[in-house]
């Protein structure tokens, strides 16, 4: 049966994943993408899938009430899926407002617009961060669906916060809502100021490379798509008002991931920099995923070895060459003003 779903954040790095995942292996949906276009989102992501009479692209502000009241009435959505936000724990600490009111305010506009038209299933996108971190010293620790909230930035504290509204909406008004928690992702389309991308661009233009600390703090690594198959199987065989944990215990410091690329791209470690740390950096995350593992029958299948390859050889195609540099030099700013 064809169903509408509404992805928020579509022309972001996981949304626009996940929305080429529908179109690709889910003819049956029709996908609407709603999403502002911040500076994270360069229009170039979703070039193709404009072409696909599924696709229809808004270009809409979550936390504008009334645009989304006019975009339900007019769509219908069965399902909604939300990954809009502001992603970047460093810009969160310089200007935590934005991630306030998009990350919390911008998730109750939508929930207020699944209670006013009802919906079959609304989905927040989440992270690990919302655990807060572990001790480095501590391999046996993981983060369970149950650990305590403990978040370290504003990001995360947003993030949190968001998820607390999303159960609340369940618990006091039957929203039938579903979360996910899933670690760091990687791969193509994702915005060069995250560790993997920055890094890869900056090795390639033979510029430094900023390790923030010693390098020490360990990330745990989901290649992109397997976390969209993750949400889809939350859709699809999730319970709703539960939280489903993501990742794929593949822990790696950050020095090393940042050793792993000079050696791919055949640049010299003297390109690391060791510089200042981030204000109240996290230092471990690693995800437990078993719960959505025996529930969904979900695993990931791209190992780091493979996924960080095709990663880079993405990112060194004239593809990914020609949109990071539209996304470093701004110029597809000026891009949406012309064409939206
Ligand atoms: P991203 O920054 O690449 O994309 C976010 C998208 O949301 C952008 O296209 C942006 O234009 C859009 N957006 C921002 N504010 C908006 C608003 N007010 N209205 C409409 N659209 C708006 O982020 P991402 O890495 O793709 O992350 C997507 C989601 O996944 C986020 O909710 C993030 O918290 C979560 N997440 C990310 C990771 C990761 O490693 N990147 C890991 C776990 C969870
Ligand atoms: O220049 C850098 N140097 C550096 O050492 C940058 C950008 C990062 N780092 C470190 C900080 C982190 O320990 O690398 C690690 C990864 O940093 P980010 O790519 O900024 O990701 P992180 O802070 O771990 O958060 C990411 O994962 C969880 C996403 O940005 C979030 O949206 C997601 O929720």
């Amino acid at each position: 049966m064809s169903k509408t779903i509404l992805v928020t954040g579509g022309t972001g790095f996981i949304g626009n994943c996940f929305c080429k995942l529908l179109l690709d292996e889910r003819p049956e949906y029709k996908v609407i993408n709603v999403d502002v276009c911040t500076y994270a989102a360069n229009p170039a992501t979703i070039e193709e899938e404009l072409k696909n009479s599924n696709y229809k692209f808004y270009k809409t502000d979550i936390r504008d009430r009334e645009a989304i009241d006019k975009i339900f009435e007019t769509e219908k959505p069965d399902i909604v899926v939300n990954f809009a936000a502001e992603s970047h724990v460093d810009r969160s600490i310089t200007n935590p407002g934005i991630f306030l009111e998009t990350n919390i305010m911008g998730t109750a506009v939508l929930m207020d617009a699944c209670r006013k038209y009802g919906i079959e299933r609304y989905h927040q996108v989440s992270t690990d961060e919302v655990y807060g971190d572990l001790p480095l010293d501590r391999p046996d620790l993981f983060f369970h669906e149950d650990t305590p909230l403990h978040t370290s930035s504003p990001y995360s504290t947003s993030k949190a916060s968001a998820d607390l509204l999303v159960l609340a909406y369940h618990r006091t008004y039957g929203l039938p809502v579903t979360i996910s928690r899933c670690s760091n992702n990687y791969g193509p389309y994702q915005f060069p100021e995250k560790l993997i991308p920055l890094m890869i661009h900056n090795a390639t233009h033979d510029k430094s490379l900023p390790v923030y600390g010693e390098g020490l703090n360990v990330r745990d690594w989901l290649y992109v798509k397997d976390h969209c198959y993750g949400i889809l199987a939350v859709l699809e065989k999730g319970r709703v008002g539960e939280v489903y944990n993501l990742g794929g215990h593949n822990e790696k410091a950050n020095i090393e991931i940042v050793k792993i690329i000079l050696e791919k791209l055949g640049k010299p470690e003297s390109l690391i920099t060791y510089v200042a740390d981030r204000h109240g950096h996290d230092q471990r995350y690693a995800i437990d995923p078993q719960k959505a593992m025996d529930e969904l029958g979900w695993a990931p299948t791209t190992m780091f070895k493979d996924g960080i390859v095709l990663t880079i050889d993405w990112y060194l195609s004239e593809e990914g060459k020609k949109w990071t540099e539209e996304c470093t030099s701004g110029e597809y700013l000026k891009w949406i003003e012309k064409n939206y």
